[in-house]
């Protein structure tokens, strides 16, 4: 599969906490000049700046759309030099104006170091190309969005991101399927094991999967206890199902070790699309998880979708 996800200049990828973890370790100097947002959803707080124009806006139009009263149609640009050493902003004839350290910009300003950018209630903060305090903010953000457990994305940032995407698809642009998983007989882990052991193999599951059966793009969360949801963006119903199944024969297939014990196990899994009819996180997850009390059903260890719960009734 490929990646074909470069609708946007700021969309949101999700990517392998150890992924994460290494980016946030390379080098200061390969960090690009940034904007620290407040006021955004929390995914979007870091905007990497990339060299060229970049404008700032209610309007489909704009680079980043904001849809917030307080924002005019087209509010601020910024031009960003070919080596990102220098940034200027400029208000583009916004109605309540483009603000720079509580002043009114009247024409083209090159940004400095910690300088803040107001629009409507929403508020920037300027970090220059290499600026070290990004990773404190990368850092926190990640810690923010992630369980700490498995290191999986957690449910809120799940919702965030399904809702924005929803929104997205209303307006044609997007196409997504979720898979949402459960640990089959989990208790018994515990049971036979104990918590601990449990714990490890929540960690090694979430690893296994992160490693080897999902792109990139995907995000991969933890809905609660033992159960997982993975979004795939831009995926029809048959390729998520031949995913969800290539995820479920690796579990099925693999061996947990933890001390002397060696564990195994499977899961059952349910599968749902947003098939253009959608609007709403909840639905996709109430149909997914019809799916997976399908597969539950149906003797575990399999997948199911929502078009065989529907052909069922
Ligand atoms: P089923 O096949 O029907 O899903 O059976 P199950 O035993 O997996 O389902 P049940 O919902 O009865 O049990 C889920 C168990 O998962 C119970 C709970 O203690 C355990 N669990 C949930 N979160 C954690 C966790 O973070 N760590 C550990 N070790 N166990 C957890
Ligand atoms: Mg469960
Ligand atoms: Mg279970």
């Amino acid at each position: 599969m490929t990646d074909d996800n470069n609708e946007q200049t700021f969309e949101t990828i999700a990517i392998a906490s150890d992924q994460v973890m290494a980016k946030l370790k390379t080098q200061l100097s390969d960090k690009p000049p940034a904007l620290l947002c407040f006021g955004l959803d929390s995914e979007k707080a870091i905007l990497d700046l990339h060299s060229g124009v970049m404008t700032l806006g209610r309007s489909l139009k704009n680079d980043l759309v904001i849809q917030a009263h307080t924002i005019s149609r087209s509010h601020f640009k910024l031009t960003v030099s070919e080596d990102l050493e220098t940034v200027v902003v400029e208000d583009l004839e916004s109605r309540n104006g483009t603000l720079l350290n509580d002043k009114r910009i009247e024409s083209p300003v090159k940004l400095s170091k910690d300088d803040i950018i107001t629009a409507g209630n929403l508020v920037f903060k300027y970090l220059p190309k290499a600026s070290p305090e990004r990773q404190l903010y990368e850092q926190l953000q990640f810690k923010a969005n992630t369980d700490s457990l498995t290191h999986c994305f957690n449910k809120q940032y799940l919702f965030d991101v399904l809702e924005r995407e929803l929104s997205k698809q209303k307006r044609g642009l997007s196409s997504l399927c979720i898979i949402l998983f459960d640990i089959d007989h989990f208790k018994e882990i515990n049971d036979l094991y104990g918590h601990d052991a449990g714990d490890h193999v929540l960690k090694s599951l979430a690893t296994l999967i992160w490693h080897k059966e999902i792109r990139e793009i995907d995000l991969f969360s933890r809905y609660g206890g033992e159960e997982f949801v993975i979004l795939l963006f831009r995926t029809n119903l048959e390729t998520a199902f031949t995913v969800a199944e290539r995820i479920r024969t690796a579990v099925k297939g693999h061996t947990f070790e933890y001390g002397d014990h060696k564990i195994q196990l499977s899961i059952s899994v349910g599968i749902a699309d947003t098939d253009g009819s959608i609007s709403k996180p909840k639905q996709l997850f109430r149909q997914a998880d019809e799916a997976l009390y399908l597969s539950k059903k149906r003797g575990r260890n399999r997948s199911s979708t929502y078009q065989m719960v529907k052909n069922k009734e």
